[in-house]
């Protein structure tokens, strides 16, 4: 298991549409192994492929957010939105890939999401609340769209030049 570096926006591979996973493989497995190790490192609650810089649709998530919990993780290929609710949640979220910036977006409450497991076996669940809000800003980063994109043009041009600010700092160390 390897933690991957995780890409900060603005990075073209943010922005991408991501292809399908053709196949569930050894590889693909192995990818899902470092991006969970990856995200409770972080520490996130979520972690799509683009963001360890893998244009596949693939992400994984733990949303038990007591440590004494025991840990729920995650892994869906190919996620598909099948439902949403008509009622909806505001979460002030944030992003690994934003780091410590946060805005209000607003998703609908609850989702139903279909996915490829790493069995290769058809899944598909009902989410709600904080499980509903990751799964949504995780399939977004799966369609090239970041939390930012909901957020009005000042603060999300805002957050963009301080990130852009931090990159040029990480690159001088
Ligand atoms: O996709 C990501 O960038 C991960 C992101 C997921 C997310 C957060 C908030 C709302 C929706 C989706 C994160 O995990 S940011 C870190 C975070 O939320 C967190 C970190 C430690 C403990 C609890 C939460
Ligand atoms: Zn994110």
């Amino acid at each position: 298991m390897t933690l991957r570096p995780i890409l900060i926006h603005p990075d073209p591979r943010l922005k991408k549409v991501c292809d399908p996973v053709p196949a569930v493989d050894d590889t693909l497995r192995r990818l899902a192994d470092d991006m969970l190790a990856t995200m409770y490192d972080a520490p996130g609650i979520g972690l799509a492929a683009p963001q360890v810089g893998v244009t596949r649709r693939m992400l994984v998530m733990d949303c038990v957010k007591d440590s004494r919990a025991a840990p729920q993780p995650m892994v869906l290929v190919n996620p598909e939105i099948t439902w949403t609710s008509e009622a909806v949640n505001t979460y002030e979220e944030g992003c690994l890939s934003i780091p410590e910036q946060y805005g209000d977006v607003t998703r609908p409450a609850e989702v139903r999401v279909r996915w490829t497991a790493l069995d290769g076996s058809t899944k598909e669940e009902q989410f709600d609340g904080l499980w509903a809000t990751c799964v949504q800003h995780e399939i977004d980063h799966l369609n090239g769209k970041l939390f930012i994109d909901y957020l009005g043009p000042l603060k999300r041009q805002m957050i963009t030049r301080k990130m852009e600010k931090l990159k040029r700092g990480m690159a001088r160390a």
